[in-house]
């Protein structure tokens, strides 16, 4: 962690969280942005002597319809993605948001703490609610006062995210520190967003201005970290993108949100730069590059997807792990949430 991160929270010690919905299939978005970022942080967390905590987030996933099946599904599916990426439960805490009531519990005291402008101003709701406010659920409208809850009841320190979940994690900011203002301690952690890596924002396939998203109506925008090799490489030749061929330079992309899109996939794929990247594919034809991405893309998720195949074999070792994980987050956010109790004024006999 930086120096300039570690002096803010000198009364915190450093504490990892971080969560992906449940809700839907996973993509190379979530696993490029998040879970691979995710074990890095895992390994420095052993290094280093911090806990990491990794949370199916299935409350914020029923903010838009889910089929119940279908989510019990997805959470395991997610669990055993987590799992087949590296992350081990014998080394960081991984488990399902609803095994934790602490979570709802001081989710609602934030409710009571953030603005109704603050959440107004949430690019992600504007997003997903779209022109039909009046018919979006209440949840969604509330999500990020939830996310805060998932971060804080933990005393996280920080918190990986992708390029798109800035935002919440600045309002968790800024509820913390309303809370702490309000009743005067300065209980909560100024929590940081880590964005870093290559593949912050990955992009949809057909459409290089949206972001690669489990949600998106067509299949053909994400690549699923379920997807066959036959699946991977017809969505990547499909891939739109224009008739130049790759500039040499990352300047040379400016302009082609598309093609810079696949070179900062492969890029990722291959822990390169783009502008390495770049330099040894500049001049090539998509019809060249493509089918190279495609053949990294496959070999760099085959063994992921078939070790999540596996795992779903097993639903009943996937729950034993997540609810292992759910009592051990459990010994850690109810002291906060008691705390937090106390504080407001609340009487627990
Ligand atoms: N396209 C992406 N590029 C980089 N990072 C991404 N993440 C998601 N999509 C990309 C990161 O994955 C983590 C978990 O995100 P989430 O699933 O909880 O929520 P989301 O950001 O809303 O992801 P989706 O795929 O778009 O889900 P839906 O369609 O359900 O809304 C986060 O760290 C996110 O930044």
């Amino acid at each position: 962690m930086s120096d300039t991160s570690q002096a803010k929270q000198t009364a915190f010690k450093p504490r990892v969280f971080s969560g992906i919905q449940p809700s839907g299939g996973l993509t190379l978005g979530n696993y490029l942005g998040a879970m691979r970022r995710f074990v890095d942080w895992q390994d420095r967390g052993l290094k280093e002597g911090f806990e990491t905590i990794f949370c199916m987030v299935d409350m914020h996933a029923m903010t838009v319809w889910q089929d119940p099946d279908a989510l019990r599904r997805q959470t395991r599916e997610l669990a055993a993605g987590y799992i087949a990426s590296g992350l081990d439960p014998e080394k960081s805490i991984l488990f399902n948001q609803s095994q934790v009531p602490e979570h709802a519990q001081l989710g609602w005291i934030f409710n009571c703490v953030a603005r109704m402008g603050w959440m107004q101003r949430m690019t992600q709701w504007k997003d997903k609610a779209g022109k039909n406010t009046q018919n979006a659920s209440l949840g969604l409208f509330a999500y990020p006062a939830l996310m805060a809850a998932d971060i804080l009841v933990y005393h996280a320190t920080h918190v990986p995210v992708g390029e798109d979940q800035k935002q919440h994690v600045e309002l968790t900011r800024d509820i913390a520190a309303k809370f702490n203002h309000d009743y005067g301690q300065e209980f909560f952690p100024m929590t940081e967003p880590v964005i870093e890596g290559a593949a912050t924002r990955v992009m949809s396939l057909r459409d290089g201005s949206k972001k690669m998203s489990k949600s998106d109506p067509s299949d053909m925008a994400r690549i699923n970290m379920t997807d066959d090799a036959d699946a991977i490489a017809s969505k990547i030749r499909k891939a739109r993108t224009d008739p130049d061929a790759l500039p040499s330079e990352v300047e040379g992309l400016k302009e082609r949100a598309e093609a810079r899109n696949l070179v900062n996939i492969y890029a990722a794929l291959s822990d390169q730069t783009m502008e390495q990247v770049l330099q040894d594919v500049g001049g090539k034809q998509f019809s060249e590059f493509k089918p190279m991405l495609a053949e990294l893309a496959v070999a760099k998720l085959a063994p992921i997807s078939t070790e999540m195949a596996r795992l779903m074999q097993a639903p009943e070792e996937i729950d034993a792990i997540i609810g292992k994980g759910a009592a051990q987050a459990r010994e850690i956010a109810a002291p906060v949430l008691a705390k937090t109790y106390d504080i407001v004024g609340m009487i627990r006999s």
